[in-house]
């Protein structure tokens, strides 16, 4: 038969299994390796990633490539079941940011608390082991990487927060704005929000070639002079210090002394990652994986064809999705969808303490600047998106594909060219984003201002 039919029937399958309420779907399809020939299409990963939204688990048959589907709620159990859930139970299943809401209101609580009652699977590792949520109810342990930036800023907020993440370490890049400012901003959210056991270290102040042909790129049209425009932070010093070390320092210390695998969540250029890979290849199996903000499966935001974090650092960014490690991409296809509408801003403002101020203030002038520059009715959330997806993999569904980062091109340096269709014949070498339960994203965002602004 040929390969196409054979996608189009698995695939619609898998959805109308999971509509009709199955809880375990079992996934036949005969020869080892042919998983992974289908996968090009992604029509199968959009099918799968569907069933997850619906709570469904999808089985991959003994003599299946399972290594294949390791992004997805994947499991091989000896013996699959079909087996249908009651529907009391499939309206009663807790979501991710009940778990929030279940939070210790103070202290640090993150090391201590364990798996998280009716929490979502995690996706299983690069390694073919069970998520950690799964067996011991580990948060998943992370460094951010970021250049705040509004919405970095809601990122650092919702890693510290929620008790499905540890966040070990910030670093910081030069992105949004300079290096100096970047690493200020990180330290001015975390004093506000009361963060203050997470190391922060600067990193890279340039691009990887910056110093021979390439400014340094900062978006001070869309995040201000300071890069976090909009709050009076005034002029005293955050009381949250910069750690002595460079972020590639921290980075490695932090890997060294973490006893497992840590998760690598670049949500700026990514000079800092690149580096730390160039640097330290002995240490990339202490990464579990790489959850990234930053291009898209469309056109560009700087340029027609490039987003801003992709197009300030290519050769970073060609790095790091050529790096052999397991890399999840959010770009612009998905982060659009997550728009601070007035509504959200409003719940954000009736919480009432002095983290929701900052936060509104921060929204209030994202919406000004996206409304002039891009004409957006409501400022898009880029960088939380991939926090979100670590706390809740069902949030956002993804596709498995092949994606090259343009080098050279006359216009259309720093784009990201995503092969959906598989017309390419490259492997694939990344999870990419594209649908967003916008709802549940600002419950997350929601629920980790007000646990926060309680706590601070
Ligand atoms: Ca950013």
């Amino acid at each position: 038969m040929p390969l196409r039919p054979v996608v189009d029937r698995a695939a619609k399958g898998i959805v109308r299994a999971a509509e009709h309420g199955a809880d375990v779907i079992n996934l036949s399809l005969g020869e080892s390796g042919l998983m992974a020939r289908l996968l090009k299409g992604g029509i199968l990963n959009q099918a799968i990633s569907a069933a997850n939204s619906k709570g469904a688990v999808v089985v991959a048959a003994a003599g299946n490539d399972s290594t294949a589907l390791q992004p997805y709620r994947l499991d091989t159990p000896a013996s699959a079941t079909w087996t249908r859930r009651p529907p009391c139970a499939r309206r009663a299943a807790p979501r991710a940011h009940d778990a929030l809401r279940r939070a210790p209101r103070s202290g640090r609580h993150r090391r201590s608390t364990g798996p998280v009652p009716g929490a979502p699977a995690r996706p299983a590792t690069r390694d073919g082991r069970a998520g950690l949520w799964d067996g011991g109810g580990m948060p998943v342990p992370v460094i951010l990487d970021c250049d705040p930036g509004h919405d970095d800023a809601f990122n650092i907020l919702l890693a510290a927060a929620h008790p499905a993440v540890e966040l070990l370490a910030v670093t910081t890049v030069a992105g949004n704005q300079t290096v100096e400012k970047t690493t200020l901003n990180a330290r001015r959210v975390c004093s506000v929000a009361g963060i203050r056991d997470v190391p922060i270290a600067a990193g890279s102040d340039r691009p990887l070639h910056g110093a021979q042909d390439r400014e340094q790129r900062v978006a001070e049209d869309i995040h201000g002079g300071s890069g976090l425009d909009g709050p009076g932070f005034g002029e005293g010093k955050p009381d949250v210090p910069q750690d002595p070390r460079d972020a590639r320092t921290l980075i490695r210390d932090t890997l060294l002394a973490h006893p497992a695998p840590v998760t690598l969540v670049p949500t700026g250029p990514l000079t800092n990652i690149a580096t730390f890979l160039l640097a330290h290849p002995e240490l990339t199996p202490r990464i579990e994986r790489i959850v990234l903000m930053g291009g898209s499966t469309g056109r560009g935001n700087t340029t027609p064809a490039a987003e801003f974090n992709i197009l300030c650092d290519p050769e970073a960014a060609d790095i790091v999705f050529s790096s052999g490690l397991p890399v999840t991409m959010f770009g612009l296809n998905a982060t659009h969808q997550a728009r601070a509408t007035p509504d959200v801003v409003a719940r954000i403002a009736a919480l009432g303490t002095p983290l929701s101020r900052l936060c509104v203030e921060l929204l209030t002038y994202f919406a000004a600047t996206y409304r002039e520059v891009y004409g957006f009715d409501a400022p898009p959330l880029h960088d939380p998106l991939t926090v979100a997806h670590l706390i809740d993999p069902s949030l956002i569904s993804l596709v498995r594909a092949a994606v090259s980062i343009e080098l050279t091109g006359t216009y259309t340096r720093g784009a990201t060219v995503v092969d959906l269709q598989g017309v390419t014949g490259r492997s694939p070498n990344a999870d990419v984003g594209m649908e967003v339960d916008v709802p549940g994203f600002w419950e997350l965002i929601v629920e980790a201002v007000r646990v926060l602004g309680e706590r601070a």
